[in-house]
């Protein structure tokens, strides 16, 4: 009996979707629902991206559920219930898995299939150009429209510690936990990194294992997160104003709408601030906190104040006074890394179990199968943990083999750093579309939110194309200089490049020093793209390829 040859499933599509997380969910949802045929790929064996690979125990986004959920759909609002304050990842998977099965998403997306490489093809013959796809599976797709939606922090990094290889016992890295868990009990454990993903895993791996050593190179500050159920009747009388709350968060700074005084700091009584700066700190979260006044994150004068009443907390809490002051965070401004937030980070260190051991006096100078040596000591480990970070922004859209107009890749049109226009496309690109892609607010936001305006941007500007009879779009190189140059000077307003932080690059070695991400807050920003495709895409160039 002859067998039928096993064709791909979908060989030509309207729609190429890089990545089933937040962006890939949504986009697929936006694109089928305005008639185009979608096809995603997924690396992983399952959806949720972020929230799919970062299972490490502790796992918990530092935006409030009530913001960080999507806000397209009102009955899915009104139906999902979050059970805490801030939401754990376990949590936040289950969310995106019955979105996807709510809304019937599942045929558009391909798991376990990884996109490799896209490529622009001018000329098919057909008078349109289309995007080359090709996948991990060795298959191959076409598309008119290429949607990276592949993540701002998927590109994991594993410092090059000679010895890494010799070491017996097992390694992790936080970005791809195992999903059966990791039993720490009675185990000595060595955790290099502490972002905001080493302040979480620590406590819970102090919690069981027999000592946990923490290697610092760079002391953060962390407020409280003050995390707590959420009550059915605070959550009833906060849906009851959700479409109202939702309206403010797009027109906010960060995407969700804080209160802050509108003021200075040094424009007020020392102990007003005081003051105002105990009860956040009380209440918990960032972003209020360092919201509370206007020029935290524009003065170095007021943000030393800040760091300072920080640095007393930290004080106050740990009770070995030489620990305290490690963990006191110095040499770069309070915000311009990433604010993590624990609710018990500090206070781990008063467990007897738990060393913190200072990596940027004596650094680690190799690991041997038994464990790390460092310039002064040696540690004896049964398992290390890497809470080391991502090459953000644009580590993943590198990591496939992109290639535009005349066959030139991604990464040599980057080559100097990120190019883009509104963070949404890029010159040499045409019909490529990056979903919080670097230019754009993306990481400095809530992320959904942000997540949101981008695909319903793209969207309408692909079913704008396709009414009005064109086929092809791209930025014009002239109005994306003129962005970045933009992005560049919001940027230099700030302290925010002041630090050696993965927002510019610092943590990957040699990657260009640049700050890409757009600082001038969401509701400005998606006043900008709506005015530029109101101008009928305004700085683009139709039909060019
Ligand atoms: P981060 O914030 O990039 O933190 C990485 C941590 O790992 C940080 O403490 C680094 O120290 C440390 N690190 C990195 N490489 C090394 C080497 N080679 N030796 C010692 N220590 C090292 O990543 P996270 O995963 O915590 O957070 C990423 C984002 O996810 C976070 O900002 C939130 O948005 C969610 P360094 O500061 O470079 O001295």
């Amino acid at each position: 009996m002859e067998v039928a040859k096993e064709e791909p499933a979908v060989v030509d599509v309207d729609v190429v979707v890089v990545g089933a997380g937040f962006s890939g969910i949504y986009a697929v949802y936006a694109f089928r629902s305005a008639g185009l045929t979608v096809q995603a790929f997924e690396a992983g064996d399952g959806i949720g991206g972020t929230w799919f690979w970062n299972s490490y125990p502790g796992a918990r986004c530092d935006v409030e559920s009530k913001d960080y959920s999507y806000s397209f759909s009102p009955e899915l609002e009104q139906e999902w219930s979050w059970s805490e304050r801030y939401p754990a990842q376990p949590e936040i998977l289950r969310y995106l898995n019955h979105v996807a099965d709510r809304f019937d998403l599942w045929p558009h997306i391909k798991l376990n299939t990884r996109v490799t490489g896209a490529s622009w093809d001018a000329d098919t013959g057909t008078g349109t150009g289309a995007w080359t796809v090709t996948t991990s599976d060795g298959g191959t797709v076409t598309a008119r429209y290429f949607v990276a939606a592949a993540g701002c922090l998927s590109e994991f990094q594993v410092p090059d510690l000679p010895g890494l290889d010799s070491f017996e016992g097992p390694w992790y890295h936080t970005a791809r936990w195992p999903k059966e868990g990791v039993d720490f009990a009675g185990k000595r454990i060595g955790l290099i990194g502490t972002g905001s993903t080493g302040i979480q895993v620590a406590p819970e791996i102090a919690a069981v294992a027999e000592h946990l050593y923490v290697f610092q190179r760079t002391a953060n500050f962390a407020v409280p997160n003050r995390n707590r159920p959420w009550e059915e009747a605070e959550e009833l009388a906060f849906k009851s104003r959700y479409r109202e709350y939702r309206a403010q968060a797009r027109e906010s700074f960060l995407g969700v709408p804080i209160a802050g005084t509108g003021r200075p700091v040094l424009s007020e009584p020392p102990e007003d601030v005081q003051r105002l700066f105990a009860e956040r700190w009380q209440a918990g979260g960032g972003m209020p906190f360092l919201g509370a006044y206007t020029d935290v994150l524009v003065s170095q004068e007021a943000n030393d104040v800040v760091a300072e009443f920080m640095r007393d907390r930290i004080r106050e809490t740990v009770a070995d006074p030489a620990v305290a002051e490690l963990l006191c965070p110095r040499g770069y401004p309070v915000g311009s890394k990433r604010l993590c937030q624990s609710d018990d980070y500090y206070a781990m260190f008063n467990q007897p179990n738990v060393s913190l051991v200072d990596i940027r006096s004596a650094p680690v100078e190799s690991v041997y199968p038994g464990g790390i040596k460092t310039e002064s000591d040696s540690y004896e480990l049964d398992a290390l943990v890497f809470a080391t970070g991502f090459d953000a922004l644009t580590g993943a859209l590198f990591a496939m083999d992109i290639r535009g107009a005349g066959g030139v890749p991604l990464r040599s049109a980057w080559a100097a750093g990120a190019q883009s226009y509104l963070g949404v496309a890029a010159a040499g690109f045409p019909n490529m579309f990056l979903i919080t892609g670097p230019g754009s607010p993306s990481v400095f936001s809530n992320m959904v939110l942000s997540i949101e305006q981008h695909v319903e941007w793209v969207r309408d500007c692909v079913v704008w194309l396709r009414s009005h009879g064109h086929t092809t779009i791209e930025p014009e190189a002239v109005a994306q200089s003129a962005w970045m140059e933009h992005v560049s000077d919001v940027a230099n307003a700030t302290l925010f490049p002041k630090a050696d932080s993965w927002y510019v690059g610092a943590n990957i070695p040699g990657k260009p020093r640049v700050f890409t991400s757009y600082l001038a807050g969401c509701g400005p920003y998606r006043a900008k793209c709506d005015a530029v495709a109101a101008a009928g895409y305004e700085g683009f160039a139709l039909d060019k390829a």
